[in-house]
């Protein structure tokens, strides 16, 4: 410990005649930091690798020849430093004053005035003229972005821009181009930003000092001192990016990353950063809506939580509770699901609950639950920026979970291995040292040829192995009928690709494995699951940081919904409705006389089940099935059957045509609650802007509909639904209140109040269920395959410019211009074989429909395959996906079905 600290002297007796502490390795910068030691900087950015390019950070050290720029320069002990004596303090406001002649940096036209480093500095130093004469060229705007405006007439080129975009990011669609005060940031090719290759994440924007890189649709709207700053978590992907809304006059006006703050550490993708004007939407609900015999008409509060508490009881009295189901919704807050499922078991009486873990990671679920006796991601995102060796299944994190893609890839520039198996050539397929393109479908075959050759060789961990897990000897056997060449034959990758894969994922320990929806969405999304976990159980790499099974969670609060008990087995903290001591838990908590301990139906069983009249009421809480279910036809003929449909929305979607009654919901940003993100963090979200209309938080319209059927609930805040029933009665938030969450949230299982969290699930070999298990799987093909009517294989999924069926991306400024329209992405030889050009409309047709989508061809995807996503209505991959099931999990084959191609003539 003792030679890791040195002492400095800063400043002599000026700095109170105190030494100046630091530890072995920092430069003298970060101890002058540390210390609380202002100097000035611009090109210094605690998150990025120093670069030493203003000059203005320079210092004069003892011994030492120049004036160091002290962000490059190692600390030593001993060191004498002076960060502002005359002669450092003259160099500077000569750079300072050189910035300003060779720019234009007119603060009242400046977008940045009030929050410019630059305008900071020239004031901390006194400046009020310009002495030096430049022969400075006023240089073009580049407007071109939907979202972010370039102006090299203010840059300081600092360079952080090129940091941010590069080294934290890892996209390279900017640089410094030319020498000396010739320099400008360039793009590749020095296209526009429009025609580069951003991505649009405006990581740039946040890092730049000054007003040089400026956000379109914050322009305007407010300056840094009139805002008023929120934390809260993203309402999109399980990532649970943190967050700062920038808020003036309740709106929200910006956001950026919170640069301290886990897991993105500054980092946000477009969605996060872009997509929150949905919320000021004209197209809100703003109050309640009954339908009439000319479409809907404006309600009361009373009228229509009196008329769903009235039919409600009625079908119950007729029917049965059973004749009641609900979905609650993943994208809202912890409390709502809460909520929700609580007036399902309490009031109507039933365990028919679920929500959309159901389309997505319900294989998940249940197939790490068998494996480990947790159904959960077993590590944290940092671990991803960390591992050695990563292995990423079925997974496009560049484009779904964007912050959790730059960790990948960071991890990749800092010598990490990454091996992708996935059937498209995707974005992280460039990052990777192999890249199997596996058929659509093939997991299993191509895990067990893995394994085959882990054993043959006398690969895996057997100590790991014996100590700790159950079924080798099964597993074995099962791996064994998969020898390499046959695994080939089946997944369409070659041999000895598969003999690579294995032979390097043993050679690095641990190795890190993350998959989603490319790996659940099958069929055999359950077994798909139990073989990655067989994998990493056989490698020895559960239980370690940077290893693990990794399942990306989806939706902002999937996991948090089923956290809440919104499932039909489970009640809150993943408690089972058919274990007596639970009933008898709840049924005191919950002040009722019973509680149904049967195991309720799941979403597909739910929408058949509205069709052939056993499920009388549906309610539908935050989701849009009609675009998101397979087989839209026969989703809308489901829906159309309900006796009693109730929709709670932010917008009116496909799915509220349906509805009976239509309740109108305040939105993320107009709450105050809970998310958990995939890594199981419980993370706050905060109240920004006042809900329009009437509209009223989901918590409370389930608590008003629970009263109006008998049933009395006390807490009346997001919090004391948090604090006083959800962490009471739920061993593994046990130890989570909201005191604790107020900065980054914790990660459960967080037994007691002092507990600090659990960024590594199973250590040691103690796994949540004892002994690890491991399940021998077989491959089974999709249940539809290519013939000579329908010979492509259909494989869906979504884009990054795009959140599922577009209800709050498809409202904000910007997104709609960076992706305006459905494509069907085919293989050049495809194309070629059916003469199709790229940009061409061509009409693509299952066995449930067809649509007309404009062609893209693309060397990222194999022969054979068409690939779309569901986010615009027109062109919806659902009109044509094949309604069949997991059979454990009721999980959807959204991932495979076969199709045909035309060209339209
Ligand atoms: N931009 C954006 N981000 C999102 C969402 C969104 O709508 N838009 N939605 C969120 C939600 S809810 C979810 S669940 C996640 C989903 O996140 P992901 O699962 O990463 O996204 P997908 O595009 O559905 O599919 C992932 C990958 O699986 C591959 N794949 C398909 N079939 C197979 C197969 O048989 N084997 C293998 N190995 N790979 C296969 C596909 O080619 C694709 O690259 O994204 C979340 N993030
Ligand atoms: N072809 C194909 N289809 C798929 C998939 C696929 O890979 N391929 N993936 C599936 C997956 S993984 C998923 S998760 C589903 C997603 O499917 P959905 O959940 O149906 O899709 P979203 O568009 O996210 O719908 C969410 C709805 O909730 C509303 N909402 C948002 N926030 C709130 C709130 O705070 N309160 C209330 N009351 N409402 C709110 C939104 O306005 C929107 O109408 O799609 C599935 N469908
Ligand atoms: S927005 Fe993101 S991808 Fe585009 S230039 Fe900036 S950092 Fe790079
Ligand atoms: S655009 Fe901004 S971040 Fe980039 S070099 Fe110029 S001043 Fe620095
Ligand atoms: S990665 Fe996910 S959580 Fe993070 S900003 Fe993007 S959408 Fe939001
Ligand atoms: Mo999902």
């Amino acid at each position: 410990m003792g030679e890791d600290i040195i002492n400095l002297t800063v400043n002599g007796k000026n700095f109170q005649g105190r030494n100046i502490r630091g530890k072995r390795g920092q430069t003298v910068l970060e101890v002058l930091k540390d210390n609380g030691i202002h100097v000035p900087t611009l090109c210094y950015h605690p998150r990025m690798p120093p670069y030493g390019g203003c000059r203005l950070c320079i210092v004069e050290i003892e011994n030492m020849r120049g004036l160091p720029p002290s962000c490059t320069t190692p600390a030593t002990d001993g060191m004498v430093v002076n960060t502002h004596s005359p002669k450092v303090v003259g160099v500077r406001k000569t750079v300072l004053e050189l910035l300003l002649a060779y720019g234009d940096h007119n603060c009242l036209l400046c977008e940045q005035t009030g929050s410019c480093e630059l305008q900071n500095l020239v004031y901390e130093h006194g400046i009020d003229h310009v002495r030096i004469k430049s022969e400075f060229v006023p240089k073009i705007k580049d407007d071109s972005h939907p979202m972010i405006v370039r102006d090299h007439n203010k840059c300081v080129l600092c360079g952080r821009c090129v940091r941010a975009c590069l080294q934290v990011q890892v996209n390279g669609a900017i640089d410094i181009a030319a020498r000396g005060s010739d320099s400008y940031i360039t793009t590749f090719n020095n296209t526009s930003l429009a025609e580069s290759s951003c991505v649009s994440c405006g990581q740039c924007v946040q890092a730049c000092p000054v007003g040089a890189l400026t956000e379109k649709k914050s322009r305007f709207k407010g300056r840094a001192w009139e805002m008023k700053k929120v934390r809260t978590t993203c309402p999109y992907c399980g990532v649970g990016c943190q967050m700062w809304l920038h808020v003036k006059g309740g709106r929200i006006v910006k956001v950026t990353g919170v640069e301290e703050g886990a897991p993105n550490h500054g980092r946000l993708c477009v969605k996060g950063r872009f997509g929150y004007d949905f919320i000021y939407s004209e197209d809100r609900l703003k109050t309640p809506l009954i339908k009439s015999n000319d479409g809907f008409r404006e309600a009361s509060w009373d009228e229509a939580l009196d008329l769903v508490a009235s039919r409600l009881k009625k079908i119950i009295a007729k029917h049965g509770p059973d004749s009641v189901a609900g979905v609650s919704s993943a994208r809202s807050i912890n409390e709502d699901s809460y909520q929700m499922q609580k007036l399902f078991r309490t009031a109507i009486g039933t365990n028919n609950i679920d929500n959309c873990a159901r389309v997505c990671h319900a294989p998940t679920v249940a197939g790490l639950a068998k494996s480990f006796g947790s159904g959960a991601m077993t590590n944290s995102f940092d671990d991803f920026a960390n591992a050695k060796m990563i292995l990423a299944i079925g997974t496009n994190a560049t484009e779904a979970h964007p912050v959790a893609g730059t960790y990948l890839k960071n991890a990749v520039a800092k010598g990490a291995e990454l091996i992708v198996v996935d059937p498209r050539r995707i974005e992280l397929a460039d990052h990777a040292v192999l890249h199997a393109q596996i058929k659509v479908g093939s997991d299993i075959a191509f895990l067990n040829g893995v394994m085959n050759v882990l054993i043959n060789e006398n690969l895996h961990d057997k100590q790991y192995v014996a100590s700790y897990t159950d079924g080798f000897e099964s597993l074995k056997a099962k791996v064994m009928e998969y020898p390499p060449e046959k695994a080939a034959g089946i997944c369409g990758v070659s041999a000895e690709m598969i003999r690579d894969v294995a032979r390097r994922l043993a050679s690095v320990k641990p190795a890190l494995l993350v998959y989603t929806l490319g790996i659940t969405e099958h069929t055999c999304g359950m077994n798909n699951v139990l073989s990655c976990a067989n994998l990493q159980m056989l490698l020895g790499n559960v239980g370690f940081a940077c290893g693990g099974v990794n399942p990306i969670r989806g939706q902002n609060n999937v996991q948090g919904a089923c956290d809440m008990g919104a499932l039909p087995n489970l009640f809150p903290g993943y408690q089972r409705v058919d274990d007596p001591k639970a009933q008898e838990k709840f049924k005191a908590a919950w002040n009722v006389a019973s509680l149904p301990d049967r195991p309720g139906i799941m979403l597909p069983q739910m929408l058949d089940g509205l069709a052939d009249g056993k499920i009388k009421a549906f309610y539908i809480f935050g989701e849009n099935l009609a675009n998101s279910e397979p087989d839209i036809k026969h989703v809308e003929h489901c829906l159309s059957s309900a006796e009693f449909l109730i929709c709670q929305d932010n917008f009116p979607n496909e799915t509220t045509r349906f509805a009976d009654v239509i309740l109108p919901a305040a939105a993320w940003s107009e709450n105050d609650g809970t998310f958990a993100s995939s890594e199981r963090r419980i993370s706050r979200v905060r109240t920004a802007s006042e809900a329009p209309g009437i509209s009223r938080p989901n918590w409370w319209i389930f608590k008003e509909i629970a009263r109006r059927m008998g049933q009395d609930w006390k807490s009346e805040s997001g919090q004391e639904l948090w604090d006083d029933e959800i962490s009471v009665l739920s061993p593994p938030f046990a130890g989570i209140k909201y005191s604790r969450i107020e900065g980054d949230g914790l990660q459960w299982p967080v037994p007691t109040e002092t507990h600090p969290g659990t960024p590594v699930m199973h250590k040691d070999g103690k796994f949540t269920g004892g002994r690890g298990q491991f399940v021998a799987v077989d491959w089974t093909p999709p249940k539809e395959v290519p013939d000579a009517e329908y010979p492509f294989t259909f494989c869906t999924g979504r884009r990054l410019y795009h959140y599922h069926t577009r209800t709050q991306t498809g409202r904000c400024q910007g997104l709609n211009e960076l992706l305006g329209e459905e494509t069907a992405d085919i293989s050049r030889l495809d194309a070629a074989e059916l003469g199709i050009e790229d940009g061409e409309y061509i009409r693509v047709r299952s066995r449930r429909g067809e649509v007309k989508v404009k062609a893209r061809v693309t060397d990222r995807m194999q022969k054979g395959n068409v690939w779309m996503a569901f986010h615009f209505r027109e062109a919806c991959a659902n009109w044509l996906t094949n309604p069949v099931f997991d059979p454990v999990t009721q999980t959807a084959e959204y991932k495979a079905c076969a199709v045909k191609v035309e060209k339209i003539v």
